[in-house]
């Protein structure tokens, strides 16, 4: 059977999602969500009336929450690469890190992206203020926790980089990653040179000026 994704591709939640798609191949139909396709978006919320993407359909099933999508897509269209080890105290490691990065770096960088979007400039300096604290937070724990690792869970490419890639590269959009954060800076340029990244990063290109706080110059 095959699968649907009803995403947008500047999506930091969709993209998390395609990378995982894209690391193993696995083939699907991107349904594009947005003014130019009512059709999908009709489908979209029929499915899913929380109103939050993306949404995996595949037959007669449908997967939403990015989590758990990978996971699925692990279960039930395993390729060559694990995304969750086999090794349960592992797959919790990788489960803990996939949670950070929606939690503290996603979260945390929605909160200026909302309050850019009220169109309030109070509400938008707020918004980035509050945003600014915790990804500082963020940032400082990850520059330790990731010492000595290639990827955000040891020598192997997981969910949690996933999670990761999306995450840092909006939040570096938002507040830039200081140099005093090599091991995180570092983090994130080898996540953007990920074939799987890079993909999703292109796919988002067109749709930049969407970004609220305005799109640097850059990546
Ligand atoms: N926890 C959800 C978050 C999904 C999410 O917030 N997606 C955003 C797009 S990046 C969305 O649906 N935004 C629309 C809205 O909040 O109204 C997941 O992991 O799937």
């Amino acid at each position: 059977m095959s699968l649907a994704l009803y995403g947008h591709p500047f999506s930091s939640y969709t993209q998390k999602v395609l990378i995982a798609l894209h690391e193993n191949a696995t083939p699907f139909e991107f349904r594009m969500i947005g003014p130019d396709h009512p059709q999908h978006v009709a489908e979209w919320l029929q499915r899913w009336p929380l109103r939050k993407f993306p949404l995996l359909v595949d037959g007669d099933r449908q997967v939403v929450e990015t989590s758990v999508i990978v996971e699925y897509l692990q279960l039930a269209h395993p390729g060559p690469g694990q995304l969750l080890p086999a090794d349960p105290m592992a797959a919790l490691d990788v489960r803990f890190m996939d949670r950070f990065f929606d939690l503290h770096v996603m979260n945390a960088m929605q909160l200026a992206v909302d309050g850019a979007l009220t169109g309030d400039p109070v509400k938008r300096a707020d918004g980035l203020s509050l945003a600014v604290d915790k990804l500082e937070r963020a940032y400082a724990w990850l520059e330790g926790e990731l010492a000595g690792k290639p990827w955000a869970c040891g020598e192997a490419f997981t969910l949690a980089d996933c999670a990761a890639a999306p995450a840092l590269f909006y939040a570096d959009w938002t507040h830039r990653i200081a140099e005093q954060y090599p091991v995180l800076r570092a983090y994130r340029s080898r996540l953007l040179g990920r074939p799987s990244v890079a993909r999703a990063v292109d796919g988002g290109r067109p749709f930049r000026q969407l970004f609220p706080l305005g799109a640097p110059d850059r990546d």
